[in-house]
């Protein structure tokens, strides 16, 4: 018997990246605008040298897209993790974003290992409903009847998944057909499950109930490219007539960026018709999808976790009304990172992000003497480092995306603490720490090096990580 042979999961991942993004792409005009605008950008920042140092290569970047969906019962969140493990996504993170008024919580699939970056580093932040955070009894257990009723997933794609676990892998043609199938939840339905009034008692409650409660599935809401220069991809969005926030969410622009900074676009009117109970429509809009862009920068460490944390507190962010008030908080941003250092050896030698280790071409047959530290190669330049892309998401940027796109009179009455615990039961496995999986890239990084040089892996570092 000829053994099956398997698609590699970063096979499927990049299949359905692009084809995710061609559905997005016929479905909101839009998007197709924004991938243009920011290839373009792109590059032009790399012609005239403009890309960060130590960007990823182009045909990462030029691929690579995040998402958004939003699932209403732990059941859906144990089927999307299922889904996404098939490509080789993993859950990472745990983010709340009830404190800011949002009745979810949160966590990014995403691949974690480094060649699974590399090839395509897909990821799609995913949202859990916080029904218990409705007040009104009668309302929630509504919701509640009809998440209950609701599959938003092909019996076809549920059966690949099983599939899969059960063999350990998917063929091309199982694979294609998985591809396809796994679209259909994440497809947009213009047509609500509810009648208008179930609609409207929700959108009271929270406008993210009714988006998440009253269609047939979690809908991708918005799809981002990565840009190698978000000023100027801000600019262009604005100038192509797209309505962009004033604001960038995140740091500041520095020489080295650091984490991640996005800016969006306003959410879509979209037709929409309800359901009532004696069959007629009601022709109605709902605001849910947007456009967003993205620049990532280095990913820190939670020391440098915890001074960007504290920087962007004091700064105080607040919703920027205009392009004038945005301005005037950049500079004051920028006045308050000062105390973030701007340099790679700095950030490095503080312990605040993290790098990868590299032997230089030119010295790799070079014999070491023995009693060299990793710390002396590195000063030499024997070794090299590189910054550790970021590959995560902020809470704050994202309850502000969350906060523009829902309009901030939304906002409110939900404030609660996370809840870890009940995220990773509904999950049904838990999540993994970013700040772990940079630090063993660190790690892995400098043993491979080690090994390279034919040194013992266990050798003194003799620098910070
Ligand atoms: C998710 C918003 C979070 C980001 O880039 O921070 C996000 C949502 O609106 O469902 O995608
Ligand atoms: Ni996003």
């Amino acid at each position: 018997m000829t053994a099956v042979q398997f698609v590699s999961p970063h096979d499927i991942r990049a299949m359905f990246s692009m084809a995710m993004s061609d559905m997005y792409r016929r479905e909101v005009p839009q998007y197709g605008t924004l991938l243009e605008l920011v290839s373009e950008i792109n590059w032009r920042a790399r012609l005239t040298n403009q890309a960060p140092n130590g960007s990823d290569p182009s045909d990462r970047i030029d691929v690579e897209r995040h998402g958004a969906i939003r699932v209403g019962t732990a059941l859906e969140l144990k089927t999307v993790r299922r889904l996404f493990g098939v490509m080789g996504m993993s859950p990472v993170g745990y983010y709340s974003l009830s404190s800011a008024g949002v009745p979810v919580h949160s966590t990014a699939f995403r691949p974690i290992s480094d060649d699974g970056l590399r090839r395509n580093p897909f990821r799609i932040f995913t949202s859990l409903l916080r029904l218990e955070l409705i007040e009104d009894a009668g309302l929630r257990s509504h919701a509640a009847e009809i998440l209950a009723k609701r599959n938003a997933f092909t019996p076809r794609c549920l059966e690949l998944i099983l599939q899969n676990e059960r063999e350990g892998g998917l063929s091309l043609a199982a694979a294609t057909q998985f591809v396809s199938e796994a679209l259909n939840t994440f497809r947009w339905h213009s047509e609500a499950t509810v009648s208008a009034q179930t609609y409207k008692g929700l959108k009271a409650v929270h406008p993210l109930i009714a988006d998440v409660v009253c269609f047939r599935g979690p809908h991708i809401n918005h799809l981002t490219p990565r840009t190698l220069a978000i000023d100027a991809a801000h600019a262009a969005m604005r100038s192509h007539g797209l309505e962009a926030k004033a604001l960038i969410e995140g740091p500041p622009a520095r020489q080295h960026p650091i984490l991640l900074r996005q800016t969006s676009f306003k959410a879509l009117q979209e037709a929409i018709d309800f359901i009532e109970p004696d069959g007629s429509r009601v022709a109605s809009v709902h605001t849910a999808r947007f456009g967003e862009i993205e620049q990532r920068g280095v990913a820190l460490t939670p020391a440098g976790r915890e001074l960007y944390d504290r920087l962007l507190a004091q700064a105080s962010v607040h919703p920027a009304k205009d392009a004038a008030q945005a301005a005037a908080f950049n500079s004051h941003l920028t006045a308050v990172f000062r105390k973030f250092p701007d340099s790679d050896d700095a950030m490095r030698k503080h312990g605040l992000a993290y790098y990868r280790y590299r032997l230089a071409d030119k010295f790799q047959h070079r014999p070491i003497e023995p009693e060299t530290t990793f710390a002396a190669l590195v000063s030499s330049g024997q070794v090299r480092c590189e910054p550790i892309t970021y590959e995560d998401f902020l809470p704050v940027s994202a309850a502000g995306i969350f906060r523009s796109n829902l309009g901030d009179e939304a906002i409110g009455g939900v404030s609660r603490g996370g809840d870890l615990t009940a995220f990773e039961e509904a999950l049904g496995a838990p999540v993994f720490d970013p700040f772990r999986l940079y630090a063993e890239a660190v790690t892995r990084s400098r043993e491979a090096c080690l090994i390279e040089l034919g040194l013992p892996i266990d050798r003194e570092i003799g620098v910070p990580l």
